[in-house]
């Protein structure tokens, strides 16, 4: 990539939410990447997410450890082919604690014992409205990962989808944590920018892995 005339630096939006350019090497993208490849094929693969209202979801699905469905977490993919959901493996769970520990410090990776990662992954008109991350039953920060094209992340207040938010450009490799007084923050994604991802990751689209504890 160009050298860029400001480089990008680490920096806190909120109390507790930090976010950390490039934080992924390349070799460590690419192996996220293959991991999510494998993920993706059925059973219990990438799926579309159909909303309760009737409408369906732009960023496709697919999760580990637990099955995440709107609004609530089962073991099998109970609306989508009912397979068993695939396992959490410990080394993602070691890269979220290790996340937080960068982040937030020592004591907030403490009880970061990452049990579930929802991945989806967006083409480029793929959108996800403002929500909170709120099905889970702990306050363990919310650790999330992203891979591919640059997209736009709006992240908000804890009251109300609307304002006050801040957009912030989420790059392939970028790390984005939010604990703490922000772990229950409306966010979402309003943008993606297509073909910006590295050319040499091979991904078409955008990734983005959120890790989070269960407390169930
Ligand atoms: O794609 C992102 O960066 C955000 C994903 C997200 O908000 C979620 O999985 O709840």
């Amino acid at each position: 990539m160009d050298a860029e005339l400001f480089p990008r630096g680490r920096t806190e939006p909120a109390p507790g939410a930090v976010h950390v350019p490039d934080w992924l090497e390349p070799a460590r993208q690419r192996q996220l990447l293959e991991a999510c490849r494998q993920w993706a094929r059925p059973p219990a693969g990438l799926r579309t997410v159909r909303t309760p209202g009737g409408g369906t979801m732009t960023a496709r699905q697919v999760c580990l450890g637990l099955h995440w469905y709107p609004y609530g977490y089962a073991r099998t993919v109970v609306d989508g082919d009912g397979a068993p959901v695939k396992p959490f493996p410990a080394w993602l769970g070691e890269l979220g604690r290790r996340a937080v520990r960068e982040t937030l410090g020592p004591a907030a990776a403490r009880d970061a014992v990452y049990d579930i990662a929802l991945i989806n992954f967006y083409g480029a008109d793929a959108r996800m409205g403002m929500h909170r991350d709120s099905d889970e039953h702990s306050d363990a920060p919310v650790v999330s990962l992203s891979l591919g094209d640059t997209c736009v992340f709006r992240f908000g207040n804890t009251r109300t989808r609307g304002r006050p938010w801040q957009d912030i450009e989420l790059r392939s490799g970028d790390l984005f944590v939010f604990g703490g007084p922000s772990r229950f923050a409306y966010h979402g994604v309003p943008r993606i920018h297509a073909n910006t991802g590295p050319r040499e990751l091979g991904l078409a689209g955008r990734l983005n892995i959120t890790l989070r504890v269960s407390g169930l």
